[in-house]
């Protein structure tokens, strides 16, 4: 039977998003789910929940001002007993009306300043939560040509980014997250790897950049993208979640298992699992018409998975075909590991480490779901954006 080097395996660790647990749904409805949290504070109970099953998800990420509270070192206590941590800090500029034309970019010294405090303001929760990461995604960018000067527009990113920048701690890290469109569909100022990479290099050590696999044109190479920056030392953190269309944030490895798994392969070529590798991984996904809980488990299972599938490709046999130019056979070798079921062998190892052998079907007969239905009544479900 094939087995996989469990090392890596042991070192896979996936962080939540609060927000996913919370409502949510397209510009046309969002549904409500019943036994939705009310609070930040049932949102990590609820991831909690995902990790005790799965034993796959330690940390949990926020996402400010959506889960402001007045005390952070007590919710990170709260979530401390609950079993979890409070892991990167997402920030958010693309809510206010100051930012209509832009927040790090904008040619208002007023709005970017603005927009910078903010961006401090998150770092204050990060040394109060003991937070890594501060994730910056911007939405800044212009749907006509003419609308904004893009030199000056990348100009002025560089010199907020500087400013945010001299802020992160020693052990802490800026991760820039890029997008090639929406909510600008001219021009996004952060649009793609090469130019998180430029912005982050510039500003030094600590700032990385961060992959989110739905913010890709359709066909593009993600793996190449991931093995190149894994390459150049910069490849900070994933937001994983997978698409059809566009930035559709649906279950990671629903859409296409194949691609998370050459992605997954990539990571493990470049170290990016190894031990004290600075790969973070994060889920970003939301759930508009599933229930949330288990679309969490079954996103980090997806992910567990497509790992457990490219540990298996025997990397040596791999090299051997490739430099003898046996293209079938260097094929062939990726195909057998991507077509092997490692379910079985997952549910063993769960087994062993005490877990249940299925946590879709642990979580399907716990009675949480009802438990949280019955009990979260009252008080207003949280809804992506708030
Ligand atoms: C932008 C994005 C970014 C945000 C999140 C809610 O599309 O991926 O990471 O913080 O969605
Ligand atoms: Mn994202
Ligand atoms: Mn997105």
């Amino acid at each position: 039977m094939a087995t996989f080097d469990e090392t890596i395996l042991d070192n896979l660790e996936i962080e939540l998003p609060s927000w996913a647990f919370g409502n949510s749904g397209t510009r046309f409805k969002v549904f409500g789910t019943p036994g939705t949290p009310r609070t930040i504070h049932e949102k990590i109970a609820d991831a909690a929940k995902v990790n005790e099953l799965t034993g796959l998800a330690p940390t949990v990420a926020l996402h400010i001002p959506w889960d402001t509270v007045d005390d952070y070192r007590a919710l990170a206590a709260y979530a401390r007993d609950l079993g979890v941590g409070l892991g990167t800090v997402n920030s958010n500029t693309f809510q206010d009306d100051a930012y209509k034309f832009g927040s790090l970019t904008h040619t208002d010294k007023t709005v970017r300043q603005m927009a910078i405090d903010h961006h401090l303001a998150c770092i204050e929760v990060m040394n109060a939560t003991g937070s890594r990461d501060l994730k910056i995604w911007l939405a800044d960018g212009t749907n006509y040509p003419g609308q904004g000067d893009i030199r000056g527009r990348q100009d002025r990113l560089a010199e907020s980014l500087a400013a945010i920048y001299q802020h992160i701690g020693d052990d802490q890290r800026l991760v820039l997250e890029y997008k090639f469109f929406e909510p600008a569909t001219y021009v996004t100022d952060v649009p793609d790897w090469g130019t998180s990479y430029a912005h982050v290099t510039a500003l030094g050590e600590r700032a990385m950049v961060c992959l989110d696999t739905g913010h890709h044109a359709p066909g593009t190479n993600i793996e190449f993208i991931v093995a190149q920056l894994l390459r150049l030392g910069k490849l900070g953190s994933f937001d994983f979640n997978s698409r059809f269309y566009a930035d559709d944030d649906l279950i990671v490895g629903a859409a296409d298992p194949f691609q998370l798994f050459r992605i997954l392969f990539e990571v493990i070529r470049g170290g990016g699992l190894d031990t004290g590798s600075p790969v973070a991984l994060m889920l970003d996904q939301c759930h508009n018409v599933e229930e949330k809980i288990p679309g969490q488990i079954r996103s980090v299972l997806n992910v567990e998975e497509m790992t457990a599938r490219a540990l298996l490709v025997d990397t040596e046999a791999l090299t051997e075909a490739q430099s003898a130019g046996d293209v079938l056979g260097a094929n062939a070798i990726v195909m057998d590991a991507f077509y092997t079921d490692v379910r079985p062998m997952l549910a063993e190892r769960r087994v062993r480490r005490g877990l249940p052998a299925d946590p879709m079907a642990a979580y399907a007969g716990s009675g949480h779901r009802e438990r949280i239905v019955a009990e979260r009544v009252g008080g207003t479900q949280s809804s992506w954006g708030a």
